[in-house]
């Protein structure tokens, strides 16, 4: 029943991602790191390799790959850094509430664009006062006759700055709550829609995180993904496969981590030999790699439901909180095998150590995602054995 061995066409796949990490990402990544300058090279190479758009059909553009398939990949283009990886993947959660709601002529005329050019697209869900909870949005799509007229800014949002397509989501009937907001495929050169403040960050540096005000915005029923007031549930359920993506994404960084301490621990010498000889040294490596082996499972398993239309609300959460929590852990210890010369400015562990805590607080933060998973356990939802 289960079967962890890759398909030929994965393991090609794989490889192709690993190395596109080894060559591509890996000797630029402290350099973004440092600038915090957009990838947009490198978004342009994946894109011609056919690793920008992994998951969405081959119908409308893209690479076509199953959940399971996309994560694994996932996790090869994160290893190196998970900053420039999150903006190849990005497509992953911006593009699933289309994919999701969006009629055929839909995902036609908005993904098929999108997958031309390299620039891919962004999730417009958060607002200042609209984090944790979402659905206290203020952004509106007044209905005006046959179009909609969006006010309201949107914070935090990843590709936000060059994004070619925005998932936004709006209220279009403030009365009815989360029942109130509706979904809207919206290209970048419609009208009305500006850029704010470009944020700089502890971690992640190379993914871009803007502010985008929406000024009179009208869009069209065509824009309207899902029906009225099908909003919240679509952004809900492409977070759920976002939560999946960052435990591949954290499994990833926690993978780097351990590695970097290993070829560490077999180097450095101390009291006359590599401290890699020292117990204390084996139990922390032993743990780091118990935290990956279980997070690499957790995202498979909820990848194995997607791909059988199994909604994984808990799964997700779960694996989210405990592989993001583990990432945070795995990347102190590999700070602390390290030591003075992982402490520094402009180390590989120091940078992801950095790079994890985000891992944390986005796609919901881990006590948000506990949330979830306490609701769906109580609600009976789950569970796979
Ligand atoms: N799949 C399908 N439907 C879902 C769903 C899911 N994963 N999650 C919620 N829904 C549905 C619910 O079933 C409910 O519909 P019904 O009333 O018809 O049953 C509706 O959506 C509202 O859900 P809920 O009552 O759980 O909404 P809440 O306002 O209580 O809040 C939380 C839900 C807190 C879980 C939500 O706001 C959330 O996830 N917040 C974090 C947002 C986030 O992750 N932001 C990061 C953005 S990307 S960096």
């Amino acid at each position: 029943m289960i079967d962890f061995s890759l398909t030929p066409e994965q393991q090609t796949l794989v490889e192709l991602a690993r190395d596109f990490s080894t060559n591509e990402i890996s000797p630029v990544a402290l350099e973004y790191d440092r600038d915090g300058t957009p990838p947009e090279d490198i978004m342009r190479k994946a894109k011609d390799l056919g690793l920008l758009y992994t998951n969405i059909p081959e119908a409308y553009g893209g690479s076509g790959m199953d959940y399971v398939t996309h994560y694994i990949v996932t996790e090869a283009l994160n290893y190196d850094c998970c900053a420039i990886g999150q903006m190849i993947g990005i497509s992953h959660l911006s593009s699933a509430a289309i994919l999701l709601g969006g009629a055929e002529e839909q995902k036609k005329k908005f993904l098929g664009p999108m997958c031309e050019s390299h620039r891919s697209a962004c999730y417009c869900l958060t607002e200042t006062g609209a984090g944790s909870d979402a659905g206290a949005m203020k952004t509106t799509a007044a209905r005006k006759g046959d179009t909609y007229v969006v006010n309201g800014s949107k914070c935090y949002i990843t590709n936000g700055a060059k994004s070619d397509l925005l998932c936004l989501f709006a209220t279009t009937d403030p009365s009815r709550g989360v029942k109130g907001i509706s979904c809207f495929a919206v290209p970048r050169d419609t009208p009305g829609i500006s850029v704010g403040r470009i944020e700089d960050k502890m971690g992640h540096r190379a993914l871009t995180v803007a502010e985008i005000h929406f000024d009179d915005v009208e869009l069209g029923a065509e824009n309207l993904i899902g029906g009225e007031g099908q909003g919240f549930k679509l952004a809900m359920q492409a977070l759920d496969r976002g939560r999946v993506n960052v435990t591949a994404i954290s499994a990833a960084v926690m993978q780097k981590a351990l590695d970097e301490s290993v070829r560490w621990a077999r180097e450095r010498e101390q009291f006359g030999q590599p401290i890699g000889n020292f117990q204390g040294v084996h139990f922390m490596l032993a743990d780091m790699n118990a935290l990956i082996m279980a997070s690499r499972g957790m995202y498979l398993q909820a990848g194995w439901m997607l791909d059988r239309d199994r909604r994984c609300s808990v799964e997700a959460a779960a694996a989210k909180c405990f592989a993001t929590d583990a990432a945070m852990k795995v990347t102190t210890d590999a700070v602390q095998i390290l030591a003075g010369s992982g402490y520094m400015k402009g180390t590989v562990v120091e940078k992801l150590m950095r790079d994890a805590k985000l891992l944390q607080i986005f796609e919901g933060t881990n006590q948000i995602n506990r949330v979830v998973s306490g609701r769906g356990l109580l609600a009976g939802k789950s569970v796979l054995f």
